[in-house]
């Protein structure tokens, strides 16, 4: 079924003509590139690397970087635009390019010496290198600044040690930003992940986000040289800054899946008959319809509000992270009245609603959970921190 877009508020109006235009390329490719072959990637959870090449050409890799990078200069509307298409295509592909991008070239960018961002910035937009944002641990999630992983340093260097859990990209990454304390001060390493004591083994048998690589990494006695330390990198803030880079474009994808499962709530509701009606004309199957339409616009006013505070140097943290936790749930609960009111066909890859309903159960954990946004905006209303 093509794609027919979902804009009940003419939010439209409110893009310029160059994101209008970003949007539709990106919404062809995933319509004619990503829907056709996602389904079997899924299926056999596998990632769709012969995408790679594209999506670089197509400059969505660290797009809301500079030019003189190697990057595609996009603002953040336009770029949050990018992730919506993405997700509404998989919330894999949404996940590779946020990782590549904002996990790990924006740190470069942000926290790296001139010569790492000239060596390894346009290696990463044009795909050429992959990399992958080592901050969970097996015992620290929520709580990264409780992480064990070690660097100690040497007469050239650094020697790290510790393990990373559920890292996207990992097994197929060139790099990986890790983040580990030197004494009690968090610091991110670039590190080259043919280093002699690197592995990054697959996460297999996962039933959410199929189609993406996730991994733990395992760091034993991995020296780093000390011209790949992010010298401006010092404290948790400075994962917590790339968090929100993440956590912007994922307010944007949330939607772009819920967008997908509506329209096909739509379709299949107008086309499936029981008691001589069509099931549409039913007032509970109307209600979902109405709860899924109101939501999914309230969701996407406030990634445009966001995106144009972000443009203006204007946004803080506590508001992506409104998004992040409204945004997610929208998606999850348009997936799931969609899949309800799909009956049993709702269940099969034959509809794209359970892979997504399936992968936003991750994009609901990843990037901070539901809780830990909902305790942010705490702390940001009462100026009490509930987490610790
Ligand atoms: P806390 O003491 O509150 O903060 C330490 C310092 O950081 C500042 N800060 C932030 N700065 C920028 N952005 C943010 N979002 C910030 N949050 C806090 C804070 O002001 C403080 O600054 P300063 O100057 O006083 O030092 O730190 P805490 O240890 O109490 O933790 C706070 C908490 C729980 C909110 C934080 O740790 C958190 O966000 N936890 C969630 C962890 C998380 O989101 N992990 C994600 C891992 S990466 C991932 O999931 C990738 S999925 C990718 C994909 O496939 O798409
Ligand atoms: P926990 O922190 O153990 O949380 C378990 C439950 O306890 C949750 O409901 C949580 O909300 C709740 N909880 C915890 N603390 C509190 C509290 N203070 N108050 C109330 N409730 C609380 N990480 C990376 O570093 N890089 C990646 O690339 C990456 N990719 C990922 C890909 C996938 C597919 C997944 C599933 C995860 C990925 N992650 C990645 C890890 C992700 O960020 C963590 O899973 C997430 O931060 C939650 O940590 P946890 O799973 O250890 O859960």
């Amino acid at each position: 079924m093509p794609f027919i877009g979902v804009d009940f508020y003419r939010i439209d109006d409110l893009l310029t003509d160059e994101e209008r235009m970003v949007r539709d390329t990106v919404r062809r490719f995933v319509d004619e590139r990503v829907i056709p072959i996602i389904d079997k990637h899924f299926e056999e959870a596998t990632f769709p690397t012969e995408l790679i090449p594209v999506m670089a050409r197509m400059g969505l890799l660290g797009a809301n970087l500079p030019e003189q990078y190697g990057c595609a200069n996009m603002n953040n509307v336009a770029y949050g635009l990018v992730m919506q298409e993405l997700e509404r295509g998989d919330s894999g592909l949404r996940s590779f390019v946020s990782v590549q991008g904002a996990l790990v070239m924006y740190p470069i960018f942000t926290f790296g010496s001139e010569e790492q961002k000239r060596t390894w910035l346009p290696l990463l937009a044009r795909g050429e290198k992959i990399g992958c944002f080592g901050l969970t641990e097996p015992d620290h999630g929520s709580d990264p600044g409780g992480m064990e992983t070690r660097a100690r340093r040497t007469d050239k260097g650094w020697v790290l040690n510790g393990t990373k859990r559920w890292i996207t990209n990992g097994t197929i990454s060139d790099i990986a930003i890790v983040w580990a304390k030197v004494d009690d001060e968090i610091n991110g390493f670039i590190v080259e992940t043919n280093t002699p004591g690197f592995q990054a083994p697959e996460i297999k048998a996962k039933l959410s986000l199929r189609a993406s690589v996730t991994s733990d990494l395992i760091l034993d006695d991995v020296f780093v040289p000390e011209s790949n330390l992010l010298p401006l990198s010092s404290g948790l803030k400075a994962p917590l800054m790339c968090l929100n880079q993440a956590r912007y474009g994922i307010a944007w994808g949330g939607i772009g899946a819920a967008m997908a499962c509506y329209q096909w709530a739509v379709e299949y509701t107008k086309g499936r008959t029981q008691f001589d009606k069509p099931i549409a004309q039913f007032q509970l199957v109307q209600d979902k319809l109405a709860h899924m339409l109101t939501e999914i616009t309230k969701g996407q006013l406030l990634a445009w509000r966001l995106g144009r505070l972000k443009d203006q140097g204007k946004l803080h943290f506590a508001q992506t992270s409104m998004a992040k936790r409204n945004n997610v749930w929208v998606g999850l609960e348009t997936a799931r009245l969609a899949r309800d009111l799909m009956g049993a066909s709702g269940i099969t890859l034959e509809y794209p609603v359970f892979r997504h309903m399936c992968n936003l159960e991750s994009v609901y954990t990843y990037e901070g959970t539901h809780h830990i946004h909902t305790l942010i905006l705490g702390e940001y209303i009462t100026g009490l921190p509930a987490y610790k």
